[in-house]
Parts: C-alpha cells; sequence; structure tokens
C-alpha cells in the first residue's frame, strides 16, 4: 500500500499514520519526523530548519526533496510506504509525482483527514500542554494554518480534480477515525 496523508496541523496525520504503519506494515515517513530529527542531532540542515519550524513556516522545498529522495532510496520503502506531511504545496506535489514516477511507485491513495479549525486549534493546545512541541505556540500555530490555507489546500485541490482525492472524516475518536482510513483505502467496496 503507498498511502499519501493529508490534512491542517492538528488533523491526526501523524497519530494515525504511527497505527496505520502496524496495520499496513509499511514504513511511516513524516516529512515533521525527519525535520525534527535534523535538528535534534543539530545537523546544518537542522540548524536550517529549525526556527522556520517555530515560526510555523515551510522549510525551502529544495531542503524537503533532498530529504525525500534520500529517505526513498533505502530498500524498505520498495514495499509500501505512508507519507505524512509532504506535499505541503503544488511545487512538492509536482515534484512528488515525479519522483514516485521516476522510482515506479505512485501513490494508490491521498487520504485527508478533514477537521474544522476550531477543533484543530482545541487539539494542538492539548498537545502545547502535555508536549511543549516548539512550534505548538499560539503565534506558530496561527501562521500554520495560514499557510496550510495557502499552500496545502491548493494541492488538496489539484488531487481533488484529478480524482486522486479520498476524503475521511476526522472527528471522532483515535478508533473511529482509523476505521474510517481502513474502509477508505480497503480495495473492495460494497456496491449498493
Ligand atoms: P508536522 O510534523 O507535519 O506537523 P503537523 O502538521 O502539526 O501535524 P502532526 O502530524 O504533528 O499532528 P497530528 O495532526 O497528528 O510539521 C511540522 C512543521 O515541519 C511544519 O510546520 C513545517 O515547518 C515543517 N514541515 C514538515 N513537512 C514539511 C514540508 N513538506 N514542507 C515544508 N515544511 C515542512 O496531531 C495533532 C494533535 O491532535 C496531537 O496532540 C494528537 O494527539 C491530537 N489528535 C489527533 N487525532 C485526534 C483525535 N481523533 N481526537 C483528538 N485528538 C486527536
Amino acid at each position: 500500500m503507498r498511502l499519501v496523508l493529508l490534512g491542517a496541523p492538528g488533523s491526526g496525520k501523524g497519530t494515525q499514520a504511527a497505527r496505520l504503519k502496524e496495520h499496513l506494515q509499511v514504513p511511516h515517513i513524516s516529512t515533521g519526523d525527519l525535520l525534527r530529527a535534523e535538528v535534534a542531532a543539530g545537523s546544518k540542515l537542522g540548524l536550517a530548519a529549525k526556527e522556520v519550524m517555530a515560526r510555523g513556516e515551510l522549510v525551502s522545498d529544495e531542503i524537503l526533496l533532498g530529504m525525500l529522495e534520500d529517505r526513498f532510496s533505502r530498500p524498505d520503502t520498495r514495499g509500501g510506504f505512508i507519507l505524512d506531511g509532504y506535499p505541503r504545496n503544488l511545487a512538492q506535489a509536482d515534484a512528488l509525482d515525479k519522483l514516485l514516477t521516476r522510482i515506479g511507485q505512485p501513490f494508490d491513495f491521498a487520504v485527508q483527514l478533514d477537521v474544522p479549525t476550531e477543533l484543530l486549534v482545541e487539539r494542538i493546545a492539548g498537545r502545547a500542554a502535555a508536549e511543549g512541541r516548539a512550534d505548538d505556540t499560539p503565534e506558530s500555530v496561527r501562521t500554520r494554518l495560514k499557510v496550510y490555507d495557502g499552500h496545502t489546500a491548493p494541492v488538496i485541490d489539484y488531487y481533488r480534480q484529478h480524482g486522486h482525492l479520498t476524503v475521511v472524516d476526522g472527528v471522532g475518536s483515535l478508533d473511529e477515525v482509523f476505521t474510517r482510513i481502513i474502509e477508505a483505502i480497503s480495495p473492495v467496496k460494497e456496491i449498493g
């Protein structure tokens, strides 16, 4: 299974990807996690990304594509993958198409987790209190939501126009949302 998970910050992408990874037995590739690992390691890339992420803005397309190409060159992605957090703008969507075509692994489903903005803000505030992630401050969250509307929502429209989008209601318990995703990506659907 080759899955792209889309959705606003706080929509549950990372949360559901962790479960889907166990269920589907394919690697979970989170560009946010890859970037946070670079920041934690204090690498040159991490130093370049740190402030941008803390502000809630997008890290450069060039850095992201390099990181992604590197990750997809590892053999564990040959049996499928869950891509979480990429693409976040139309240039990244185009780069992803080209990359997956080149390696002969086009995605099977692009799943959007649909959650109203008030709930996104509430969830991120909950995580801020529990984990204190550097980009979960109110100011950064406002920026992330604006970036999502301006840059990532057009990617969703693009996939929708090309018939590649599956929308899943992301409101509900973790189990409920997980079950909806599994139903949406199961190859055999009942007719009637
Ligand atoms: P990400 O790590 O992708 O962060 P995110 O969009 O906030 O989503 P995340 O996966 O963490 O949260 P989730 O919705 O699961 O990106 C962070 C930053 O990295 C970006 O702002 C950007 O700077 C940079 N970046 C990453 N990818 C990039 C790219 N492609 N290009 C450029 N820059 C990039 O969950 C949020 C909270 O909701 C959690 O606390 C969770 O417990 C809770 N939750 C989830 N599901 C729930 C449910 N059903 N009910 C109640 N709570 C729920």
